[in-house]
């Protein structure tokens, strides 16, 4: 069982996302374990500031440490009997100076206990909690998005994904577009004419393993025109 803690100044966010599809099967089926905490929670002050203006000037609000720090160290809090306490726990921090979010790391995540994610706002978050809390500091990509709630909604979706029994049978997260390394191939279902639009002859030869080449083909054309970036990687792990 593998459990999510969401920090968030906007619980609210996450009311109704996890209701759906994969996600919603996998916590019915005891699979994963899904919270959205209000930071404030773990405020003392009579005005619950989770904010302070930057010490050397600047635009904008920080997040201030101390409630991130008492609300981590409350959601990962052991029995005194469990000794190796931070095994399988990962903090981790969504910020626009992480690392890049791959499928590599959402499989490192999902063969964890428990993921604690910190969304970020405002103009950041105070830098020692990078230092001295967070074990991950991810981005999802880059482009500019107004909080770290959107990226851990696709950080929960891509991990929980990926827990054993969390796809039918029909589908196995193991032959999958990116851990082979290119874009899929093209699907088509009926009608076999859809407004003059035909689907390839190929598709209804039965010849099984033309359709593979042909499928084949067209996956490394889509790469080449979408995403060179992924077979100038390719070709670099073939010649290893
Ligand atoms: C002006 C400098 N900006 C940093 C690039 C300020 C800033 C922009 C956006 C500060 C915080 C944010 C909010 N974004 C996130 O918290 C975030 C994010 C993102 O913006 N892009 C990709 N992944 C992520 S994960 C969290």
């Amino acid at each position: 069982m593998l459990r999510f803690d969401i920090i968030t100044i906007f619980p609210e966010f996450f009311r109704e996302t996890f209701d759906y599809g994969i996600i919603r099967r996998a916590r019915a089926a005891g699979l994963v374990e899904i919270s959205a905490h209000d930071l404030r929670r773990w405020t003392r002050d009579k005005h619950r500031q989770v904010d302070d203006r930057p010490f050397g000037g600047g635009d904008g609000m920080i997040l201030k440490p101390e409630p991130i720090f008492e609300a981590v160290e409350e959601l990962t809090k052991r029995e005194p009997s469990d000794t190796n306490y931070t095994q399988g726990v990962r903090v981790v921090l969504l910020s626009p100076q992480g690392r890049q979010f791959t499928q590599a790391l959402a499989e490192e995540l999902a063969a964890c206990r428990q993921v604690v994610l910190i969304c970020g706002r405002y103009e950041g978050v105070d830098e020692r909690v990078s230092e001295a809390l967070v074990t991950d500091e991810i981005s999802i990509g880059d482009y500019v998005l107004s909080g770290g709630e959107p990226a851990a909604l696709v950080v929960v979706d891509a991990v929980t994904r990926l827990l054993p029994g969390a796809l039918g049978s029909e589908t196995s997260a193991v032959h999958e577009s990116f851990s082979e390394g290119l874009l899929d191939y093209p699907h088509y279902t009926r009608p076999p004419d859809f407004r003059g639009m035909k689907v390839p002859e190929i598709l209804f030869s039965g010849h099984h393993a033309e359709i593979a080449r042909w499928r084949a083909e067209r996956a490394l054309e889509k790469t080449k025109r979408n995403r060179p970036d992924l077979l100038e990687r390719a070709q670099r792990e073939d010649k290893d």
